[in-house]
């Protein structure tokens, strides 16, 4: 039986995606045959509430210099993180001279925020390609992994943060205990740790199963987010749900008794009581509910595919390697997956070896069906994408549940 990574204890995994690929492994028909795959297992611990994944390819393997996430390619998300980032500024800069460090900082959408407002920052980024647009935007960056030991040798040339931001790579770190020992020790006493990753009641309530891929070793709670806090003196003091990635939290740690808890921390740690976060019989609904939508999506598609349509796949998404892998979502089913990320494009999706190609294949000749893999960007997405429907084009949507929309004409599929 696997250990958890958090409190050691052992637990029993609740689901097998089988095997997978890297996700962000976009790659050529060269490589086809010398794919890297594992085993996507994901468990909960019920001594601490973590749910976890049994295992996990090296972080080499995954974050590199040809890492193919762009976060500057949403503009809701540089909206979001500028909201963000005033937030920030706003309740924890008041010191002179504030200093506030990014870990995961990609492509600077959280830093030029502060860049702009002339704020002392600094970027974690081990991804070279991403951290040096960063650069080029004059955002300063280190190009390392956070962990324990880089906090202190930050410590000792920059000194300690007013506030540490992460977004999105909290839950991608199985070295949590250095992560967690790294940012007291990087942490003014009175500083503020705040870092948003999805939520685990949104998967468990929305059957988000997709969002259980390599990168994504923990789908927290505040649950176990406190458990994992308090074993450095440290506590939450504040949760905020966020819309952003299909469902995310945002919790705001510090050190015990140097803040007041907000309310809304008792409120959501009810609410994942309620929810049974706490209960393995939780997970195993969430696999039958998983399993009936993986069947639901495929009938779909094989319909769609009898009556001769076309379907093209939206945004080459790290979460569609989960979705095209285990439901067996081969290219005789999706043709081409559109997406505007230049280094994918040309290249085949991982595992399932879907062509991704550029945005102009999808606008330039609309197929009848576009499988929204990117569904957590929903809305920006239907904004622009008004033409589509125009042409009676229809969107094929698995999460909360599998669905057109609009919703077809009867007997259409
Ligand atoms: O946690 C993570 C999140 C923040 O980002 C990382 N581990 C990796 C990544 O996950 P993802 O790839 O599932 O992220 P997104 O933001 O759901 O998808 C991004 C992809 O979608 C990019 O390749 C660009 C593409 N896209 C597109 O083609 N058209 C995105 C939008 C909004 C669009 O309109
Ligand atoms: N914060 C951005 C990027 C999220 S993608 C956003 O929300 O859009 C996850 C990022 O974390 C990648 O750029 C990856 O290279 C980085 N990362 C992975 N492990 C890390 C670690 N140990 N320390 C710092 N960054 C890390
Ligand atoms: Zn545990």
């Amino acid at each position: 039986m696997p250990k958890c990574l958090v409190c050691k204890a052992q637990y029993e995994p609740f689901i097998s995606f089988g095997k997978m690929p890297i996700a962000n492994a976009f790659l050529t028909r060269e490589q086809f045959d010398k794919e890297y795959f594992f085993e996507l297992k994901a468990g909960f611990c019920s001594n601490c509430s973590m749910v976890q994944l049994v295992e996990q390819p090296s972080r080499e393997m995954m974050f590199h210099e040809n890492y193919a996430f762009f976060s500057s390619t949403s503009k809701f998300m540089a909206l979001h993180f500028k909201e963000f980032s005033e937030a920030v500024i706003r309740s924890h800069l008041k010191s002179k001279n504030p200093f506030v460090i990014e870990i995961g900082s990609n492509d600077g959408i959280m830093l030029e925020n502060f860049l702009k407002s002339g704020i002392r920052h600094l970027g974690i980024e081990p991804s070279g390609n991403v951290a040096n647009i960063a650069v080029s935007k004059g955002i300063s960056t280190i190009t390392e992994f956070f962990d324990e030991s880089l906090a202190k040798k930050i410590v000792k040339k920059y000194g300690q943060a007013d506030a540490i931001l992460a977004a999105n790579v909290t839950c991608h770190i199985p070295y949590i205990h250095s992560v967690a020992a790294g940012v007291k020790a990087l942490l003014k006493t009175g500083g503020v740790f705040i870092f948003e990753d999805p939520y685990l009641g949104d998967i468990i309530e929305k059957t988000s199963y997709d969002q259980i891929y390599d990168e994504h070793v923990f789908y927290f709670s505040v649950a176990s987010v406190s458990y994992l806090f308090e074993q450095y003196g440290m506590e939450v003091v504040d949760v905020e749900p966020q819309d952003v990635h299909g469902g995310s939290m945002r919790y705001t740690i510090a050190n015990k008794g140097a803040k007041e808890i907000s309310m809304a921390v008792f409120k959501q740690r009810e609410k994942e009581k309620k929810l049974g976060l706490h209960l393995a019989g939780t997970f195993d609904a969430f696999r039958k509910n998983v399993e009936n939508s993986r069947n639901q999506l495929i009938q779909l598609l094989r319909n769609i595919k009898k009556q001769k349509k076309r379907v093209v796949g939206y945004a080459a998404t790290s979460k569609s390697a989960t979705v095209t892998n285990f439901c067996g979502i081969t290219p005789d089913l999706v043709e081409f997956i559109s997406d505007t990320t230049p280094i994918k494009q040309g290249k085949f999706s991982p595992g399932a070896h879907i062509q991704v190609l550029p945005y102009k294949e999808f606008t330039d000749n609309y197929p009848e069906y576009a499988l929204l893999f990117a569904w957590n960007h929903r809305e920006e997405i239907m904004a622009k994408e008004q033409n589509f429907i125009k042409s009676d084009g229809r969107w094929i949507v698995y999460v909360p549940s599998v669905h057109l929309f609009p919703l077809p004409k009867v007997g259409e599929v």
